[in-house]
């Protein structure tokens, strides 16, 4: 034993503790990718080509508010990475006009200049005038392959007129995306479930361009996919990409598998790749993540600081501990099976009841359809009768917040959470997830995590439960609760190397850096002819 004269004094021992985890943090951020590297990795990977961005989301839109027009970002990391694609290649974007004042602020072709007064790309926005398409389209999307690929059983609805308006919509995208091309060799990047069709129509047209699609959210097994009216049509538009991207490996070969249940095709396993009428298509994974950098600069300012303190007095929150959850108001989000597992934990622990709140940040998602309407309900009353049995005068024992909350007023809420409860039925990746490990500077927090989130794949030393299991969710959260202080550091030092291992411009970076592996670049002519 070391006799106690020779130990370096406690507060020593702290501060060179803060000292290293200030050094690691920084080692880190220098790791990561940022924008201007991005910037930099897309020139050299395809030098000048021109390169043509279509999502259904436009990365800004603009809103009249009190009598002027402001132009409002597009929330969420996504948005920011594609920005820096879209800089650093002066590219168009295509999307789906959203804000009331977006038609004023475009030209006659429906272009503006982006970001709002710096001109450094085109957003060429698409309207989808006829109301019946629109709804149609979104009930198609969100009504048919939202619940397809998410195996959470609610039945996908399979309308034969919200499949005309999905094919229309596609249609006018192609329209857009062709006129934004030109005549020259381009890069497509195609975003998500939103536009599957795409590929196919351009092709049809362009067989020249090269095309990539990002699919956001799991893609299903083959024994689910083969029940779509439309399968055919929807994975042959997907194999008129290049290159298809999925968050994780195993949504990638549930692609591969579906393909070879239903189109005769060449299936090349080990480069991961599908053949079928003389073309190719790769199928890789990248995993998407947020910008950590700025989540946890955020999270170590001062400023963040006071603002859990505000939360803490104006919820009467106290010194309880804090389960948190943050979503949108969904189905796949196992926002009921949390609130369940919560009641058993408080009704097996009635030791916890003042001791522990829930706080759950719900916002309101699709609200046009009658799913989603239901389930607003449900959670609402679920939280109303958890109040009424554990609330206590001021304090409540589940706070419910739907307002939707500008991202950075969400980190405070990261940086009180005690423990961060996603427990997903089924999602793509989860970036909830992720951002909260960001913002564990200190190393303390745990996560709780669905299994059934991309997100998992990497998170491996969170506390991993089925949220289909309430009887153990509820237990993860009294483990949560009352995990050692030094499991709970193990735990999160090792989250945390994972997620400062990449961010969202590294995503981004390595999808294009593959454009080039896989001799995808526009335009370029390789040994034995293209591609
Ligand atoms: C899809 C896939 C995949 C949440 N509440 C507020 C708010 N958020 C932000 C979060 C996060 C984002 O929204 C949600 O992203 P998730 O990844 O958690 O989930 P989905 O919306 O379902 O996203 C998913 C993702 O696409 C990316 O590929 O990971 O699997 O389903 O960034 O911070 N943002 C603001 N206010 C809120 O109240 N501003």
């Amino acid at each position: 034993m070391v006799p106690d004269t020779e130990r370096p004094p406690r507060r020593l021992l702290h501060a060179l503790g803060r000292a290293a985890a200030r050094e690691s943090q920084r080692r880190d951020i220098e790791r990561q990718t940022r924008p201007d590297q991005l910037e930099r990795s897309v020139r050299e990977y395809l030098g000048r080509t021109r390169i043509v961005i279509a999502s259904n989301r436009e990365p800004y839109q603009h809103v009249r508010r009190n009598g002027s027009i402001r132009a409002i970002r597009s929330a969420g990391g996504l948005a920011s990475a594609l920005d820096s694609v879209a800089r650093a290649t002066g590219a168009v974007w295509v999307a789906q006009a959203s804000g009331d004042a977006d038609r004023e602020m475009a030209d006659d072709r429906g272009r503006v200049s982006m970001p709002p007064g710096q001109d450094r790309y085109t957003l060429q926005r698409v309207w989808i005038d006829d109301e019946e398409r629109a709804q149609g389209f979104n009930r198609f999307v969100n009504g048919c392959l939202w619940p397809l690929c998410h195996v959470v059983y609610v039945r996908p609805q399979f309308v034969a007129a919200h499949w005309r308006a999905y094919q229309e919509v596609n249609r006018m995208f192609a329209d857009a995306i062709l006129e934004a091309a030109g005549d020259e060799p381009a890069l497509v990047l195609l975003q998500d479930y939103h536009l599957a069709l795409c590929a196919a129509e351009l092709r049809a047209r362009r067989p020249d361009l090269t095309i990539v699609l990002f699919w956001h959210i799991p893609w299903p097994n083959a024994e689910v996919f083969r029940i779509v009216p439309w399968k055919r049509e929807i994975l042959e538009g997907l194999l008129a990409c290049d290159l298809l991207g999925f968050h994780i490996r195993y949504h990638g070969m549930n692609f591969i598998e579906t393909v070879s249940q239903e189109l005769e095709a060449l299936i090349d396993r080990e480069r991961g790749a599908v053949r079928r009428r003389g073309r190719r298509t790769f199928v890789r994974d990248y995993p998407i993540s947020p910008d950590v950098a700025e989540i946890a600069v955020t999270a170590a300012d001062p400023s963040t600081r006071a603002a859990v303190q505000r939360i803490r007095e104006r919820l009467a929150i106290g010194d309880a501990q804090v389960i948190l959850g943050v979503d949108r108001l969904d189905y796949t989000k196992g926002i009921p099976e949390r609130l369940d597992a919560y009641e058993l934990l408080l009704d097996r622990h009635p030791e916890w009841r003042d001791r522990v709140v829930m706080v759950l940040i719900a916002v309101p998602s699709r609200v046009d359809l009658p799913e989603y309407q239901a389930l607003g309900r449900a959670v609402a009353e679920r939280v109303e009768k958890l109040n009424e049995r554990f609330g206590s005068g001021q304090r409540q024992s589940v706070y419910l917040i739907t307002e939707n909350l500008d991202f950075r007023d969400l980190i405070p809420y990261y940086v009180m959470a005690d423990v961060m409860a996603v427990t997903s039925l089924h999602d793509g990746m989860n970036l909830v997830a992720k951002e909260y490990v960001a913002a564990r500077v200190h190393n303390d927090g745990v996560l709780v995590l669905s299994p059934y989130t991309g997100a998992s794949r990497e998170l491996e030393h969170a506390i991993q439960v089925s949220p289909f299991d309430v009887d153990r969710l509820s237990g993860a959260f009294r483990q949560a609760l009352t995990i050692s202080p030094d499991d709970r550091e193990r735990r999160m030092k090792s989250l945390r190397e994972v997620v400062a291992a990449q961010n969202i411009y590294d995503w981004a970076r390595k999808l294009l850096r593959d454009v080039r592996r896989l001799h995808l670049v526009p335009g370029a002519t390789w040994p034995g002819g293209r591609r």
